[in-house]
């Protein structure tokens, strides 16, 4: 496990190795913009305990994800937004330390309506 997480791409942002744009931190959880945005304000929320899969995460740690999630959605302003996670390889993921994406679904003619950064 710490050789997993010595390498985890997650635990160097959470660390602040690697910079993010953060948005959200607790003793927790930490939020960030995904660095490659499928819409503006797409935004990662992650547990700072680092696990692969939603089974290797304490339930005291997954509980703050989706509240943070939300608060992040209406954050965005999008009125309609995708909340999701993918678990495995087979499921889309990635990066292998647990972490919700939080996809605003702007809508064109109004866009979002406040202050994130340019991606
Ligand atoms: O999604 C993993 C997501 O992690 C993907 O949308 C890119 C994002 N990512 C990867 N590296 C970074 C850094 N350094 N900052 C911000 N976002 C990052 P998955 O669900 O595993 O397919």
């Amino acid at each position: 496990m710490a050789s997993k997480m010595a390498s985890c791409i997650f635990c160097k942002i959470i660390k602040g190795d690697i910079p993010c744009f953060k948005l959200f931190e607790s003793d927790k959880t930490l939020a960030f913009l995904d660095i490659n945005p499928l819409s503006r304000g797409h935004a990662l929320v992650i547990p700072k305990t680092h696990g692969e899969k939603l089974t290797d995460i304490p339930d005291d740690s997954l509980a703050e994800l989706l509240p943070v999630a939300k608060k992040l959605a209406a954050a965005s302003g999008a009125a309609e937004y995708n909340i999701l996670q993918n678990n495995g390889r087979g499921a889309h993921q990635e990066v292998d330390h647990v972490h919700f994406h939080m996809i605003p679904k702007p809508n064109p003619q109004e866009g979002l309506g406040i202050s994130w950064p340019q991606q």
